[in-house]
């Protein structure tokens, strides 16, 4: 299939700035880049789908080049909602190395960092270079800035896009970069650029944008009520990452299949068959949650948090490491066990409100410790174990330590 074919057929492709672009991307060569700006010192699961568009592109011949914005991070890229507080120059310093360290590893691209062209731009070439092609009426035309225009915007965050513009600009006169690739909050910025480009040089660029991925309520993918999900093993787990894939909607999966893996059409679609037959199985979670664990962290990553959730599924609590219970119940309450019984325990610590909740439960078999049912009232915590996990009902969990 071809790659214009294969994007679409993905669901990746949302919107691109010429036609022209189908033919030139079908026909591999073109030098693109991606932008991330160093807002953290790890990527989240939102930026993977784009990012991975990255190594689609490559793979079908293509020459990528990430940058991250040790500059633009310093300015902040306008959100529709308001403004962005700023972030301190060594915490963007911190955040490029902690992001170049991480897209080096996870793709192996060659990697540029906007500070280095625009560090030596002063202020009145800045104005005269660049923001003498910016024509306010335009700028104020765009989606996201018109959008600011009652919450207000600063002359920092609204000059924001002729930084990123320029940066197209750069690539593209050192580095012969026509394409410029993103989610498709970037357009405006995008678009900005490949009109400077136009502007000052007559020659063609162009952008590619793939649309927000989100489930069927409109919430990113990704996005949780808790913390965020980083592609840092060492800030989310593999296995608080397994636990989310493996969950997602049974009307969304395929289609996060096609978006974040590389497996190819026919064996997508073989899936498809199997998880329409069998969706109870979560097949179709299970590969997905495999590829983008996989990718991300390697085979045995995978395996390892697919044993732990198997084991807690079963309760079989006891043949988890201090260390995997640390990790699988890294959100639970952690509570000290004082070797009081239950009945004195549970509500001390306000696991239960009180003797008669506790005793209903304790009835129906809605205690387990450790994995094992327990219906005594005045059982009392082992207390040579270093954690003792309590399940209050079906997915309430508690350490005590
Ligand atoms: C200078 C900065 C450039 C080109 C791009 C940039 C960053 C861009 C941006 N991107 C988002 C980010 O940094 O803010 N102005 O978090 C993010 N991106 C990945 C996808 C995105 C986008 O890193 O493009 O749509 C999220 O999926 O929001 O010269």
């Amino acid at each position: 299939m071809k790659l214009y074919d294969d994007l679409v057929w993905r669901g990746l492709i949302q919107e691109i700035s010429d036609p022209k672009l189908i033919d030139l991307l079908n026909a591999g060569g073109l030098t693109f880049y991606i932008g991330t700006d160093p807002t953290a010192d790890s990527l989240h699961i939102g930026h993977l789908s784009s990012f991975l568009i990255s190594k689609r592109l490559k793979d079908y011949g293509h020459n990528p080049i990430l940058l991250i914005g040790g500059a633009t991070g310093l300015i902040g890229d306008p959100k529709p909602s308001n403004e962005r507080p700023m972030i301190s120059k060594d915490v963007v310093e911190k955040n490029v190395l902690g992001l170049t360290k991480q897209v080096k590893e996870l793709f192996g691209f060659e990697i540029v960092n906007n500070y280095d062209w625009c560090k030596d731009i002063n202020m009145l070439d800045f104005l005269r270079d660049y923001g003498k092609y910016f024509n306010v009426n335009y700028m104020l035309d765009k989606d996201i800035i018109r959008r600011r225009m009652e919450t207000g915007i600063t002359y920092t965050e609204f000059s924001y896009m002729i930084i990123q513009a320029l940066d197209f600009l750069h690539l593209f006169e050192t580095k012969n970069c026509t394409l410029e690739v993103a989610g498709s909050d970037q357009w405006g910025n995008i678009t900005a650029g490949i009109e400077l480009i136009r502007k000052k040089t007559g020659k063609d660029a162009y952008g590619l944008i793939m649309p927000l991925i989100t489930d069927s309520n409109g919430v990113k993918f990704g996005k949780t009520e808790g913390n965020a999900l980083w592609l840092d093993e060492s800030k989310t787990s593999s296995y608080q990452l397994y636990q989310y894939l493996i969950n997602v909607e049974d009307s969304e999966v395929i289609r996060y299949i096609k978006a974040y893996t590389f497996l190819s059409k026919e064996e997508i679609e073989k899936i498809e068959v199997e998880f329409k037959e069998h969706p109870e199985t979560r097949c179709a979670q299970k590969v997905l949650a495999r590829e983008i664990i996989t990718f991300l962290h390697g085979q045995n990553s995978f395996e390892r948090a697919e044993k732990i959730s198997q084991l807690l599924f079963s309760g079989k609590i006891d043949e988890l490491s201090d260390n995997e219970i640390d990790d699988v119940f890294k959100d639970a309450p952690k509570l000290k066990n004082d070797n009081t019984p239950l009945n004195e325990l549970l509500i001390a610590t306000s696991v239960c409100s009180s003797r008669r909740e506790l005793r209903e439960l304790l009835n129906a078999n809605a205690i387990l410790i450790n994995g094992k049912v327990v219906n005594d009232e005045n059982y009392v915590l082992d207390s040579n174990r270093k954690y003792n996990i309590i399940r209050k009902g079906k997915k309430k969990y508690f350490v005590f330590y």
